[in-house]
């Protein structure tokens, strides 16, 4: 009997899949491959439910007669352990990021004689109706918010991007890329006081209240389902900071980083040029443990940011205040540098992790952006965000559009690079 492959990647099943399996039973027995966690993922279709549950839901489809596990997003491993004579999927992989898994497994065939069948995709209201019920399922706050601790676990490293609207957060949840046979796309969230406090006109220096943070946090999280780290700057008094704590973890953030600083908070880009002040580690810790103690979930995070490079303190004294705050409870850590070289960061990566094997490390690279995410996790690093990029593209496209439409009278001449009316309709999701 012929072997027919087809591989699921799914929290439900619906008539699209039972077609699926009714088509693949017309060339043989048929086998299902359900996709691990860890390349799930990729997909941004976060599991739901545990691998357990979503393999026992393709277990009890009638017509299945094997299901294993597929371990990555691409077929070599599955289509070498059981040469398939068929592999059947549905006809949506044709086109957009997931053809080049069609072109993988087309390789593969080639090479075993083996046959693709593509199925016509399967698409009625009731799936529709489905499809958007998990979609919105993973922005709940219940799923959201556990799922940064989950990254970590499964990600070598968590890209977050910067994001400030619900148009930016659009961006982060729906831009998806095929590079060189794999498919990549940003995994977080990091609401920055600069790009928030930017988006408004304000300076950088906890000058938007907490209420109008919260109205950012509320507008990205209307149009995505991605977890949220959230800047909180120095996190203000430890009496306002619970209560920071207890609003975002009820929202369904996962993260708040706030740097050991007081006073005038300004910008850590500004370095020593301006004046800033380190907190004691003693308040710091006390700011920590106390907020600590307030949290209600096991999910939610409190990362502590160290400034100790930043205001030229030391490593000493960055690595004294690691130990330091670790101990009074943080559940990372964030060291910032604004060196052109990676230098400074590593060292404190690579003695940190001597001593740590655990604690999360969260680093921005935007002053020392020649790095890699592999070379940065290589040293240790968990979570990577770029925290201004996209702020920093649109402020100048936008300026030299504003310019143009002055200098012609009309906007003729700068039609040809915007983005057009249709397709920015359609970015938005229409209920
Ligand atoms: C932010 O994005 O607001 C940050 C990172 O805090 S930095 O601007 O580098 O200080
Ligand atoms: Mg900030």
């Amino acid at each position: 009997m012929k072997k027919v492959y087809t591989c699921f990647c799914t929290d439900f099943i619906h008539d699209g899949h039972l077609n699926i399996i009714k088509e693949a039973q017309k060339y043989g027995e048929v086998i299902v491959g359900v996709l691990s966690d860890k390349a799930m993922i990729r997909f941004n279709k976060f599991p739901t439910i545990s691998f357990e549950e979503r393999f026992d839901l393709v277990k009890n489809i009638k017509g299945v007669s094997k299901v294993i596990v597929q371990e990555d997003i691409k077929y070599d491993k599955v289509v070498e352990e059981i040469k398939p004579d068929y592999v059947i999927h549905g006809d949506n992989w044709l086109t957009g990021p997931m053809k080049t898994i069609r072109d993988n497994v087309a390789e593969l065939m080639e090479k075993t004689g083996g046959q693709i069948i593509d199925v016509p995709y399967t698409k009625n209201a009731g799936i529709n109706l489905l499809d958007e019920k998990y979609e919105l399922r993973r922005g709940m706050p219940e799923y959201r918010r556990k799922r940064l601790r989950e990254l970590i676990n499964l990600r070598d490293v968590v890209k977050t991007i910067e994001v400030h609207s619900g148009l930016t957060g659009l961006i982060a949840e729906k831009t998806i890329v095929e590079n060189n046979g794999e498919i990549d796309q940003f995994d977080a969230m990091w609401i920055s006081s600069l790009c928030d406090s930017t988006a408004k006109g304000k300076p950088d220096i906890e000058l938007v209240d907490m209420t109008s943070r919260f109205r950012t946090i509320s507008d990205v999280m209307e149009v995505t389902t991605k977890p949220i780290i959230f800047d909180g700057d120095t996190g203000g008094l430890i009496e306002h900071f619970v209560y920071t704590v207890r609003t975002l973890e009820r929202m369904g953030v996962s993260a708040v980083i706030i740097e050991d600083k007081v006073g005038l908070k300004k910008n850590s880009l500004f370095g020593t040029e301006v004046k800033q002040t380190q907190d004691s580690i003693e308040h710091f810790c006390e700011k920590i443990s106390t907020a600590k103690k307030v949290q209600i979930t096991d999910d939610f995070m409190i990362i502590a940011r160290i400034e100790s490079l930043i205001l030229e303190q030391g490593m000493e004294d960055a690595l004294t205040r690691a130990r330091a705050f670790v101990k009074a409870g943080a559940d990372g850590i964030m060291i910032h540098s604004r060196k052109k070289d990676p230098a400074e960061i590593l060292e404190f990566c690579d003695k940190f992790r001597s001593e740590n094997k655990t604690t999360p490390i969260v680093v921005v690279p935007s002053s020392f952006n020649t790095i890699t995410e592999a070379e940065l996790a290589s040293h240790g690093v968990n979570i990577v965000i770029y925290a201004n990029q996209l702020t920093r593209s649109a402020f100048p496209a936008m300026e030299e559009t504003a310019k143009d439409i002055l200098k012609y009278h009309r906007a003729k001449e700068v039609d040809d690079r915007l983005m057009p009316i249709k397709q920015i309709i359609s970015l938005i999701d229409q209920i």
